[in-house]
């Protein structure tokens, strides 16, 4: 009985994480037309997010940041998951490096 409750509050739990963590630290970034769709996304600051890149584009782009020490390909009509921060208020920009002229954008941490 005792190992019934445990497992039942563990199932309950499983259910309930991925959503509170979901709200808090992951963002998705989409590619379209070689642009960044937010141009501005705003993370919270002093923590460890997850940006996951959907590239809706045939081609492949480059997620890249100097600030941000991230560069990462994403194929076309692919997603690929890139982790910043913790960061300190303020923004990064970012671009993507195949469509510099049009892809690029900034990262708020606030
Ligand atoms: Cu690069």
């Amino acid at each position: 009985m005792r190992h019934l409750f445990a497992f039942t509050a563990l199932a309950a739990l499983l259910v309930a994480a991925p959503l509170t963590a979901k709200a808090a630290d992951e963002f998705t970034l989409t590619i379209k037309d070689h642009k960044f769709s937010p141009a501005e996304l705003k993370v919270p600051a002093n923590k460890r997010v997850t940006i996951t890149v959907i590239n809706s584009d045939p081609t492949p782009e480059e997620f890249e940041s100097e600030s941000l020490k991230v560069e990462k390909i994403i194929a076309g009509n692919a997603k690929a998951t890139v982790r910043i921060g913790p960061l300190k208020p303020g923004r990064y920009g970012f671009f993507g490096e195949f469509h510099e002229d049009t892809a690029k954008g900034v990262v708020i941490a606030e």
